[in-house]
């Protein structure tokens, strides 16, 4: 038997509302405990809360009858008034009915459990609770509404479709069933295997919705990196000197531009040097540069082009810094743009074209297949399963059965519906053996 649950919903301390929910068995005796009967389920009624003959306060009351509730159980939400005292009560009250404080999670654990929705809407709800940008939401919003799980659904189809075939030769061999494997399950496991590829291809766009699109300030020193990242954050965050090699840890800073989540990275000039903690620098400023998806090459006026060369990719940007004092040189292949974060010259551009860049790599009509790591490792796994699969069809398809069944579970984790025994109905259903 469950138990029953409740939590402060709201944030905690003082506001205009504070809301308790519960769920669980219980949640009926509690709301009988509090004085507040049976409302009408879905319907927000004025209760009078108390307990013991102590008042708590005038509420809202919602109830919802399970299985229609968010977690699928009996369950409740008390509409407080939102002060600290009358939230201390209601906790107290409830805690003395016997309801017990929710772990973190705990709420949509249950909705998972009971069949409401599934692992990657789950993951959704936590990432829209999170969202700091429009394109962060409209993800979570989009694998909420279960995007994400139809993408993983499609592919889970294709692939029991395949295994059927393989099935069937396998439980079957006598029969007059297929020694066309090859050209049965082979063409299919080829689309699936495209559908793959391009989706973890595509994970990049998700993921970096949602955690961040790196970009990394790299150059000579004194090129003028910091300062260019203090002018993009809008705050004396990195020290700026005229020393070449003032900068020596990564610095992070999160920003939004154009709607978009980015983390920018400062970092130390790239030059040989014997200073092991420069040394260390320049290492992590060399890290940094390879993962990110875009670099800002910063040349200040008679800069070589220097380490930085062999860094930058194509595709990034060529910033002809401290353009107050005239041009460094430009770089064959590169855009550039001019810029001084002295004068302020530039910025703004700058501030568009990585917007224009951010639109151009991140906003797509399709729904990404991938949001987080996990999806990816999942992915992967299954993609790497289907391709053993596929060159095991001409070998035998007791491998190839192996392969299909394991690349299966490997998406099912994805949502958490892990039963691959759906495979016996799609057997006989694509079949007429045994007529
Ligand atoms: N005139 C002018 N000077 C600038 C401009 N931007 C930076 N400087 C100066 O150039 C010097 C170096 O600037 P930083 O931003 O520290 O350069 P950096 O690339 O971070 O240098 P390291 O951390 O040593 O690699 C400082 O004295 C800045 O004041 C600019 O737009 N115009
Ligand atoms: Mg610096």
């Amino acid at each position: 038997m469950m138990d029953t649950i409740f939590a402060l919903a709201t944030p905690p301390g003082r506001g205009a509302i504070a809301v308790i929910r519960m769920s669980g068995p219980d949640t009926n005796r509690a709301l009988d405990a509090l004085g507040a009967g049976r409302p009408t389920p879905r319907l927000a009624t004025l209760k009078a809360l108390s307990h013991q003959g102590d008042r708590i306060d005038q509420a809202l009351v919602l109830r919802f009858v399970g299985p229609q509730s968010y977690t699928g159980e009996d369950s409740a939400e008390l509409h407080l008034h939102g002060g600290r005292a009358i939230v201390e009560a209601a906790t107290a009250a409830l805690i003395a009915i016997g309801i017990r404080p929710a772990e973190p999670g705990e709420f949509t654990r249950r909705a998972f459990q009971n069949g409401r929705m599934d692992l990657a809407q789950a993951e959704a709800v936590a990432d829209l609770i999170d969202a700091e940008t429009q394109a962060q939401a409209h993800q979570a919003l989009g694998q909420l509404a279960g995007a994400l799980s139809a993408t993983y659904a499609g592919f889970r189809r294709d692939l029991l479709q395949a295994l059927a075939l393989v099935e069937a030769e396998i439980d079957f061999p006598d029969e007059d069933v297929p020694d066309h494997l090859a050209s049965n399950a082979g063409p299919i496991l080829d689309r699936l295997l495209g559908d793959l590829d391009r989706a973890l291809a595509d994970g990049q766009r998700g993921e970096r919705v949602r955690d961040g699109y790196r970009i990394v300030l790299i150059g000579e020193t004194n090129a003028g990196k910091s300062s260019l990242f203090n002018a993009l954050v809008e705050r004396e965050a990195a020290i700026v000197t005229p020393v070449a090699g003032t900068t020596r840890d990564v610095l992070d800073a999160q920003l939004v531009i154009g709607g978009y989540a980015v983390t920018l990275s400062d970092t130390a000039g790239l030059r040989p040097t014997d200073d092991p903690v420069e040394a260390e620098g320049v290492r992590r400023a060399q890290v940094r540069a390879a993962e990110a998806e875009l670099r800002l090459w910063v040349r200040a006026p008679g800069d070589p082009e220097g380490a930085a060369a062999d860094h930058a990719q194509p595709g990034d940007l060529v910033i002809l810094s401290k353009a107050d004092r005239g041009l460094a040189a430009s770089v064959e292949g590169f855009e550039s743009l001019a810029v001084s974060p002295l004068t302020g010259q530039g910025l703004s551009q700058l501030h568009d074209w990585i917007a224009a860049r951010l639109a151009r790599d991140l906003a797509g009509s399709d729904f990404p297949a991938v949001t987080r790591e996990r999806h990816r490792r999942r992915l992967s796994e299954a993609r790497d399963a289907v391709a053993a699969a596929r060159s095991a069809l001409s070998v035998g398809p007791e491998m190839a059965g192996d392969d299909l069944r394991r690349a299966a579970q490997a998406l099912a984790r994805v949502t958490g519906a892990i039963d691959v025994e759906d495979v016996l109905g799609e057997v006989f259903s694509t079949f007429c053996i045994g007529k």
